[in-house]
């Protein structure tokens, strides 16, 4: 399976495409620098002007941008085109603060199908498939997101946006979908409500998932994979670049390739805010280069990962970034040592017994940090003696200690007794916010 959706820019030469890149980040600057006066007093400060960023390499004479930047000029402030020209807006809340407001026009949003498109194809998707876009549709920018690429590449849309998981199953059975898009999570919880409903997997028709949204482990792939029977694809965005569609994987899962003909990658090292270069970790940064109703110049994610230029087997020239497993204000710092929870995600489902569901609850006591690993047996687990539970959790403890150098206390809930996520999961409580 290598199919293109755009085979000229998915596989352009990598000398044409840094050309292309410097053409069009060149339009991006002096758009931005006509047009919004954040950006032209952020270059002032600097002391450059449009005319000094001749290559792509000059990237790296540009501000960077913050999520900060993004509410400070709420809700408009960072748009370079008029609003006659705004065809589309999309926000998103985060976990805290104001919303973040992303402003489209036509073009930006024909350039989002494109590259969902592009990602459509890459998760093996095209005109004879059926896509159930399980992401919820609003502002959030996931259900539009991959709605738009599905329809771009000629699949048949079921678009049931998220919850309502009975129905969600019943769906998937009698419409015969064969891609599903939604988190990983809500992913595990539509499998598990399956499994409940006595649905079986001969009585759907999934082949293959296209997942994101939120940090997610191999192991939680593997679980997903086994309980639905597909191949799951990742799926990386953000609503202030585009939304989902900046990078995905192909088939040959070695890391996502991000569709560099309209967002510039850079990984940067977050105390010194350097360049690092390819292979080594650091946080996410983009440039969108063909955006018209809000451009972002350097735009900070605060997600960690890396890139690799290596050619990958499926002939896409667009560098990989490694899947990301955390961003920095997920990481929880327990008595002085940094833990994600996909790390202990990874833990626990390559423990077995216990189930994918779990919550990382963190507090202070006799002001020492303390961390409570909650997570829910399985049910064979649940129906042993009190003795075995016991046993389990005292495993599960002695493999955090040793694998993240962390003692926790670890709570065996019963099954179905944490809260399901319908979108990205809450994975972390942590109680020492209210006791500041
Ligand atoms: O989550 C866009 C999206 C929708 C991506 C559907 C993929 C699928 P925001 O709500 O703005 O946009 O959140 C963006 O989510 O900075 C990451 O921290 C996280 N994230 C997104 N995709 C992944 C992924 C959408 N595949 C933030 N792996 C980003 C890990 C992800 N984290």
């Amino acid at each position: 399976m290598n199919q293109y959706w755009n085979k000229t820019y998915e596989c352009m030469d990598r000398t044409a495409l840094r050309e292309l890149q410097g053409e069009r980040l060149r339009a991006t600057v002096k758009r931005v620098y006509e047009n919004v006066p954040f950006y032209r007093e952020k270059m002032q400060q600097k002391g450059i002007a449009p005319m000094d960023i001749r290559t792509i390499d000059d990237i790296v004479k540009l501000p960077f941008t913050v999520k900060d930047d993004l509410r400070d000029n709420y809700p408009y402030g960072l748009f370079a085109s008029p609003m006659q020209d705004i065809t589309r807006l999309q926000a998103s809340s985060g976990t805290t603060g104001r919303l973040t407001v992303v402003g489209y026009t036509q073009r930006d949003i024909d350039t989002w199908a494109e590259v969902m498109a592009r990602s459509m194809y890459c998760a093996g998707v095209d005109r004879s498939s059926i896509v159930q876009v399980s992401y919820g549709y609003g502002l959030f920018t996931g259900g539009l997101g991959a709605h738009y690429g599905a329809e771009r590449v000629g699949a048949t849309v079921v678009p049931t946006s998220s919850g309502n998981t009975e129905r969600q199953v019943r769906l998937l059975r009698d419409f015969g979908a064969t891609a599903l898009c939604c988190t990983p999570s809500y992913a595990l919880h539509i499998a598990d409500t399956m499994e409940d409903m006595g649905v079986t997997l001969d009585q759907i028709k999934l082949k293959s998932g296209i997942f994101g949204a939120e940090p997610w482990t191999d192991a939680m792939r593997k679980e997903i994979e086994h309980k639905l029977g597909i191949e799951c694809f990742d799926i990386y965005g953000l609503s202030e670049i585009t939304g989902p569609g900046v990078a995905v994987e192909c088939n040959n899962h070695n890391g996502l390739h991000v569709f560099e003909d309209h967002f510039f990658p850079e990984i940067i090292d977050p105390d010194t805010l350097e360049p690092v270069p390819d292979g080594q970790p650091g946080e996410l940064v983009f440039t969108t280069i063909t955006k018209e109703g809000m451009p972002l110049l350097r735009y900070r994610t605060r997600d960690l990962s890396m890139l690799d230029a290596s050619p990958c087997p499926c002939g896409r020239t667009h560098r990989r970034m490694k899947k990301v497993l955390g961003r920095s204000d997920d990481m929880i710092v327990i008595r002085g040592v940094n833990v994600f929870p996909t790390q202990v995600e990874t833990i626990l489902i390559e423990m077995g017994e216990v189930e994918p569901h779990y919550l990382l609850v963190v507090d202070r006591e006799n002001n020492a940090d303390t961390l409570e690993v909650q997570v829910e047996m399985s049910q064979q687990l649940f129906s042993d003696e009190v003795r075995r539970i016991e046993e389990t959790e005292r495993r599960i403890r002695a493999r955090i200690l040793t694998m993240l150098g962390i003692s926790a206390k670890v709570r065996l809930v019963e099954p179905h007794s944490l809260p399901r996520s319908e979108g990205k999961a809450k994975r972390v409580q942590d109680n020492r916010k209210n006791k500041m």
